[in-house]
């Protein structure tokens, strides 16, 4: 594995607890009513499946306060881009106008298919979910890399590399983002093709030394993903397609984005905390769960999440995530423009602050104050 700034934590499953979802019976069923009858049903036209996955859209949480903007992007409202040997759908700012420091996309490439030749003027992070993946990449020193990543291998390639990944297996699928949420701005990404076809034939035979005429074949518009076959350059039997002298899988390369795998067990919370460098955009991968995140001057909003749904919980807010199902793990990966995940815990806060000035800023016991632990929890049974 190529991991590195991905720490694995896990929730611990126990007996559940009395769900706070029973007594929310009429959300549940997608209607805006609560316990005492405050609210009234949608009769104008609804879409009553996104009402369903959404019961806090409906006004479920009764802590919720203020105007927050939408912080959610399902992949399923992207628009799918097809090819010849994949797929690609991303979500940009233009999705989550709050999400202005990391763009994220799911791409699918079959057995031999590359995502051609380019590079970008921002970095590039990606996480293999399904089949194995040949990524190559070069830099300004020459220095280069031909690695074979499995599931759960990571890659990062710095602003500027240049790059390319093939699939390997049957069917191949990532996860990748960039350290910029206008990644898909106009002169943001650069094509090799595109390139050679917008470049005098002339100043390409004088380049390479070639007769400009081998150049004619060369496709435009560029084609993002083709099909091939896998590629058999430089086998070397055992370590076939393994070569190069740097690392664009092992860290720390990875200066501008880092990122943890999170599996939270059912009835597992993810304690109430805040990240003081970034803001922290998700994608969740499995199971179902929800966030309520605190944005200052007493707005809050809670969010329903299922897979394929991303999220950006923005710099500095208070969060927790909780599963809501009783049976599956909720699973996300969180990404920070940063060289470092970081987190400050609300409990560890508390209990490390004198604890008479808690209990009586709170208007809480001090016996209460005094038991916090004093130690992160990360992931709290429920
Ligand atoms: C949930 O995650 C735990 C690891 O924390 C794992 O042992 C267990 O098999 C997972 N359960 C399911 C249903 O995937
Ligand atoms: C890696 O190889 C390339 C091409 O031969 C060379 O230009 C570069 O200096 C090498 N880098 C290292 C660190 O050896
Ligand atoms: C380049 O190739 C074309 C097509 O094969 C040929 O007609 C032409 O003479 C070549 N030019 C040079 C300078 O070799
Ligand atoms: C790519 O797909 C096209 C159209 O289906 C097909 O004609 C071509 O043979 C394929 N090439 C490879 C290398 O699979
Ligand atoms: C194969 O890789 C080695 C370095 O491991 C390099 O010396 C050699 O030139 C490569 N051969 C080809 C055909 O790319
Ligand atoms: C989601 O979890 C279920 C088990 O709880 C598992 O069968 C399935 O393969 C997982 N899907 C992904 C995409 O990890
Ligand atoms: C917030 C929420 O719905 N949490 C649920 C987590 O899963 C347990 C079952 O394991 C439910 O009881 C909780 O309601």
């Amino acid at each position: 594995m190529k991991f590195a700034y991905l720490a694995i934590v896990f929730g611990a499953a126990t007996a559940a607890s009395g769900s706070t979802l029973d007594k929310k019976s009429e959300f549940a069923q997608g209607e805006p009513i609560d316990d005492n009858g405050k609210g009234g049903p949608i009769l104008g036209g609804t879409n009553h499946q996104i009402d369903l996955q959404n019961p806090d859209n409906l006004g479920a949480e009764s802590t919720d306060a203020g105007t927050v903007v939408n912080l959610k992007w399902s992949f399923s409202n992207s628009k799918t881009k097809i090819f010849n040997g994949g797929r690609t759908r991303e979500q940009v700012v233009t999705d989550i106008p709050a999400s202005t420091d990391i763009a994220g996309a799911q791409q699918h490439l079959k057995k031999g298919a590359v995502r051609e030749l380019h590079w970008h003027r921002v970095a590039e992070w990606g996480f293999v979910y399904t089949g194995e993946v040949l990524v190559s990449a070069v830099d300004e020193n020459g220095d280069y890399q031909v690695d074979k990543l499995q599931v759960g291998d990571i890659w990062y390639f710095s602003k500027g590399s240049a790059h390319t990944v093939q699939g390997l297996a049957d069917e191949n699928e990532y996860l990748f983002a960039f350290d910029d949420g206008n990644f898909d701005a106009l002169g943001t990404t650069f094509m090799v093709d595109d390139w050679i076809i917008h470049t005098p034939p002339e100043v390409l035979a004088k380049n390479f030394g070639v007769n400009a005429s081998v150049f004619t074949t060369v496709p435009t518009p560029d084609p993002y993903i083709l099909n091939g076959t896998v590629s058999t350059a430089n086998s070397t039997g055992a370590s076939a397609g393994l070569f190069g002298n740097s690392s664009y899988v092992n860290f720390p390369i990875a200066t501008t984005i880092a990122a943890a795998i999170v599996n939270l067990e059912p009835n597992g919370l993810r304690e109430l905390h805040w990240h003081p460098n970034a803001a922290e955009w998700l994608c969740f991968i499995n199971g179902t769960g929800r966030a309520t995140i605190f944005l200052g001057s007493a707005t809050a909003r809670t969010f329903d999440f299922t897979s394929g749904d991303t999220a950006v919980f923005p710099d500095n807010s208070g969060h927790h995530i909780e599963n809501t199902s009783a049976t599956q793990n909720l699973t996300w990966i969180e990404l920070y423009k940063s060289d470092r995940v970081a987190d400050i815990s609300l409990t560890q806060w508390l209990a490390l602050t004198p604890s008479d000035i808690v209990a009586n800023t709170l208007k809480i016991p001090l016996s209460v104050v005094q038991q916090l632990k004093k130690q992160k929890e990360l992931l709290l049974k429920g």
